[in-house]
């Protein structure tokens, strides 16, 4: 009997801890990680609806020219602007597109939105393979 009550008690208490968590996640403000990839060329797809979207590099990715791309299955690709700029170097002499932790954020990327979401996909201009992380 005691024992019963302590465990229902435990139980309780795990649910007050899990359930502001779980609805915490999903809220605004908070980055939710989509998936990363490997890739030498394009990186996978990942989808947006709207907002800001974060990529981050690993930091043996490759040095060089990046860019975002929306994917558009019947017309040209779009290319994913930041302040106004098309592309992004990393770990290049002057830039700072990308903060110490390797990542760069793309604020306001609404207007890429075409039917429900955007289809985001980042390219590489440099050879080898680089590793990024996608968050929504
Ligand atoms: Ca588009
Ligand atoms: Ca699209």
């Amino acid at each position: 009997m005691k024992g019963k009550r302590i465990q229902r008690y435990f139980l309780v208490l795990t649910f007050a801890f899990i359930i502001p968590f779980s609805t915490a996640s999903a809220g605004a403000g908070e980055w939710d990680l989509l998936g990363g990839d490997r890739f030498s060329d394009e990186s996978d797809i990942w989808l947006s609806g709207g907002g800001a979207f974060k990529i981050c590099l690993s930091s043996d990715s490759q040095p060089g020219y990046y860019r975002l791309y929306e994917e558009d299955p019947f017309n040209r690709d779009d290319v994913v602007y930041s302040n106004g700029v098309k592309g992004l170097y990393f770990k290049t002499a002057g830039s700072n597109d990308f903060d110490s932790n390797g990542c760069h954020v793309f604020k306001d990327i609404g207007k890429y939105v075409d039917g429900d979401q955007a289809e985001f996909y980042l390219k590489k201009y440099s050879g080898g393979e680089s590793f990024v992380w996608f968050y929504d």
